[in-house]
Order: structure tokens, then C-alpha cells, then sequence
């Protein structure tokens, strides 16, 4: 039987001694015991300099740390009330934002934002940022938007930014960043969906709060937070799990019925409001390593051929083989990128796993994340950003390929 709360007993009675909040500070964290003093100390002043006379509290879901992650909590909330504890149910950060949410809805807050425990760049501002649209009623949902090393970010890159475009026909640049702004009623609509023993209990909790916003039609907000610093990830060492759990939930999403009504309506895509002055940034450099990257296409090669040859149509399905034989991932193109993408999610129409699928894509997004490094890395963070639009634009161009495969084999529609 799933936990009905993850809600862990320490929690509850924290919130109920606590009673009521109008605004949240939300921080997921696992073992951040070096990094979350400070953004705890960052996100308590940004709550008093900018909401002054609110009642606020910041509410630290863990992941059963022994590193004292959520005494820094505590010990650095500097005046704020903080209910830090674990969160019960399957491990994951998308666990610790169910706990996060419940605690929106115990508490009765009007709005909350979410924040990443091991951030170096926060600035108050940015809980202004997150949680100010959604105070004044400017949106229901806000996304970061932030400069990005051009290395880091590369699932978002890749991906989770250009089919989110592509599908939905919203141009939002950070769909899974890490920070995020609702009101309590959204927070309500996440709890309600039967998705907590999913991969949304993992990292596939970022898309899926992105994509239900989409479905629902909210009103969506992107606030301009500077440059994002933080714990760096190699992207062929440390992302493969967290690539199976984010695209295996846009799978899982994007062939429900109301989703599939959604994507087969939208053509190109329409641009979200920016909340404050973007102004140009460059972040700190992030590392990449490209054998790593080369090495983990060829391997998977070999393990998928047969899927392959089942999965993608035959003209991606040939380009990729020759890439294989020659070793060299330039061929996986941003064109041939979005096609190989929507040959996964038509076969997501009738095969259940998604998991599995995206297990299947994995080392495509390695050969993809190589070949796009050499494309980006005598450029400016201007000219990699470019780089990834004009991928997006692939993406949009090629969504007659979608549309087909999907209809092949469905029962016809009159
Ligand atoms: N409670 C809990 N929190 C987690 C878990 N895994 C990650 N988190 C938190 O989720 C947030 C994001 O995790 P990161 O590992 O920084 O991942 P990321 O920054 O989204 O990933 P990249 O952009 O690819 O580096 C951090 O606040 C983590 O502490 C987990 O298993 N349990
Ligand atoms: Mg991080």
C-alpha cells in the first residue's frame, strides 16, 4: 500500500505546533550539509526584506542525511521558522517536494518557492523573483531563468526544453531548472495526481510540475534570476539515471489523452513572460568530458541494436549505425536528434515502459551531448545559446515526423 503522506511524524508535529504560513520556502536536500546554511540564510532574508509583515516559513524536506544537512537548516534560518525533517515514501527529490507541498497545504500559504540545496549563486532577490508574481497575481507558475555554463544543463539542453517547446508550444526555457514559484492551489493539483511512486518521485518531479502547468493552461511566468552556480554534474559520468527518470516522465505525460489533444493542436510555439531585466551574464565554466561521452554511445550501441532497429524509423536508425561505425557522434544532428526523440515517444503510444524507452535514448543523448559540445565550444554563452534555439526550431520543424508515427497503427479517428 503507498504511503498516503510523506509527511514523516517529526514533520507533522513541527507543522502543527507552527500552525499557519501565507508564504514558503521550500528546500529539498540529501546529504548538502556544505551548501544549504547558506541558501537557507539567503532564502530567510529574502523572505523578511521583501515580504515584510507576512507570516513566512521555510519548510527542508531530506532524504535522511547523517551529515546534519537539516541542522544548518535550523541553525541558519536566522529568525524564519524552519520545519526541517525527513520525508518518508521513495527516495528522491521529487518525494521531498511532495512533503513540501503537503506542507503548503497544512500550513494554508498562498505561495511558495522552491529552492535547489546546493546553490552558490542565490541572492535574496531571488525569492522575490519566484514568489512575487505569484503574490500580485501576475502568474500562476514561475520558472527560473538563468545563464547556464554551456555545459551545464545538458538534459534541459537537450531536451527537456526543445520537446516541451515542441509539444506544448511554449518557449520555456527552464522547465526542470530547480527553482520554481506556485500558489497553494497548483501545490494542491500536484499532491492529487497518481504519480508518488513514480520516477516523479525522483527527478522526474521538475518536468512533471512544468508540464502539468502546461496541461492546465496556468498562467506561467519566467523570473530572471542571474547566473546559476551550483554543484556541477559531468554529464556522461553522473546523468544517466537522472535522464531515464526526467525523460521517462515526459513519456509517461505526453501520451495522456489530454496531453495528446494538447501537442496534435499546437503548431510553432509562443514565447513566456520574463519577470525583470535580463542582462547578459557569464557563468562559471563547467567541465565536460567528450571520450567519456563517445565511449558511453558506443557501448549502448551495442546493448540497444535490436531496439533500435524496432524503435526509431529506418532512415534515423541507419544515420545512427553509421555513427556507431565510424565512431564519431557529428552525425546525431539536432535534426536527426528531434527525429530520433519522437520516434521514442510514438513508441510510447503502445509500449508501457517508458523507463525502459528512455533507457533506449540514453546513449543517443550521450552521441547527441558530444556532438553538441564541439558545436558550442568555441562559442560565447550568445553563441551557445543560439545553438540550442536552433535545435528547438528542429524540434518544431520536424513534429510532422511525430504526428505520423504516431498515427501509424492507431485505430482511425472519424
Ligand atoms: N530529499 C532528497 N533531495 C534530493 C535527492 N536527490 C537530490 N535532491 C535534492 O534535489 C536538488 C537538486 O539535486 P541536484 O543533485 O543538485 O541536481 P540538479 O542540480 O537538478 O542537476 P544538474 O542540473 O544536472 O546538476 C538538491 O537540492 C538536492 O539536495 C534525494 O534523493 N532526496
Ligand atoms: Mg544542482
Amino acid at each position: 500500500m503507498p504511503e498516503a503522506t510523506a509527511l514523516s511524524a517529526p514533520m507533522r508535529d513541527a507543522l502543527r505546533k507552527q500552525e499557519h504560513a501565507d508564504l514558503v520556502v521550500g528546500i529539498p536536500s540529501f546529504r548538502n550539509a556544505a551548501t544549504i546554511g547558506h541558501v537557507a540564510r539567503v532564502a530567510a532574508e529574502g523572505l523578511r526584506t521583501y515580504f515584510p509583515g507576512r507570516r513566512v516559513a521555510i519548510v527542508n524536506a531530506d532524504g535522511g542525511s547523517q551529515d546534519g544537512t537539516s541542522d544548518r537548516v535550523r541553525a541558519e534560518a536566522d529568525g524564519v521558522p524552519a520545519i526541517a525533517g525527513p520525508y518518508q515514501g521513495p527516495s528522491g527529490k521529487g518525494s521531498a517536494f511532495r512533503a513540501i507541498f503537503e506542507a503548503v497545504r497544512l500550513l494554508g500559504a498562498d505561495a511558495c518557492a522552491v529552492v535547489d540545496s546546493d546553490l552558490r549563486s542565490i541572492t535574496p532577490e531571488w525569492i522575490e523573483r519566484l514568489i512575487g508574481p505569484i503574490v500580485r497575481g501576475q502568474a500562476e507558475y514561475v520558472t527560473p531563468l538563468y545563464a547556464r555554463h554551456k555545459f551545464d544543463g545538458t538534459i534541459t539542453n537537450t531536451i527537456a526544453y526543445p520537446l516541451t517547446r515542441a509539444l506544448y508550444g511554449a518557449r520555456v526555457r527552464q522547465p526542470i531548472g530547480g527553482e520554481f514559484g506556485f500558489g497553494g492551489a497548483l501545490a494542491t493539483v500536484f499532491l492529487e495526481q497518481p504519480v508518488w511512486e513514480t520516477d516523479v518521485a525522483r527527478f522526474g518531479i521538475d518536468i512533471f510540475m512544468t508540464t502539468t502547468a502546461l496541461l492546465r493552461q496556468v498562467r506561467i511566468a519566467q523570473a530572471f534570476l542571474g547566473a546559476k552556480i551550483h554543484d556541477p554534474k559531468d554529464p556522461g559520468a553522473d546523468l544517466g539515471p537522472m535522464f531515464t527518470q526526467v525523460v521517462g516522465t515526459m513519456l509517461s505525460l505526453a501520451r495522456r489523452p489530454e496531453a495528446v489533444a494538447m501537442w496534435r493542436g499546437a503548431t510553432g510555439s509562443r514565447d513566456v513572460p520574463v519577470i525583470g531585466d535580463v542582462v547578459p551574464v557569464e557563468p562559471e565554466a563547467v567541465g565536460a568530458s567528450v571520450p567519456i561521452l563517445v565511449e558511453k554511445f558506443r557501448a549502448g550501441a551495442d546493448a540497444n541494436r535490436d531496439s533500435w532497429r524496432e524503435l526509431l524509423s529506418p532512415e534515423v536508425a541507419d544515420t545512427v549505425s553509421g555513427a556507431v561505425a565510424s565512431g564519431d557522434p557529428h552525425a546525431i544532428n539536432g535534426e536527426l536528434w528531434a527525429r530520433a526523440v519522437y520516434d521514442i515517444v510514438a513508441a510510447a503510444r503502445t509500449l508501457a515502459d517508458t523507463a525502459e524507452l528512455a533507457r533506449a535514448l540514453l546513449p543517443l543523448y550521450f552521441a547527441r551531448v558530444a556532438a553538441l559540445i564541439d558545436e558550442v565550444k568555441d562559442l560565447d554563452h550568445a553563441g551557445a545559446e543560439r545553438v540550442v534555439e536552433s535545435q528547438a526550431l528542429s524540434f518544431e520543424r520536424a513534429k510532422g515526423h511525430l504526428l505520423e508515427r504516431w498515427s501509424v497503427g492507431e485505430p482511425s479517428r472519424r
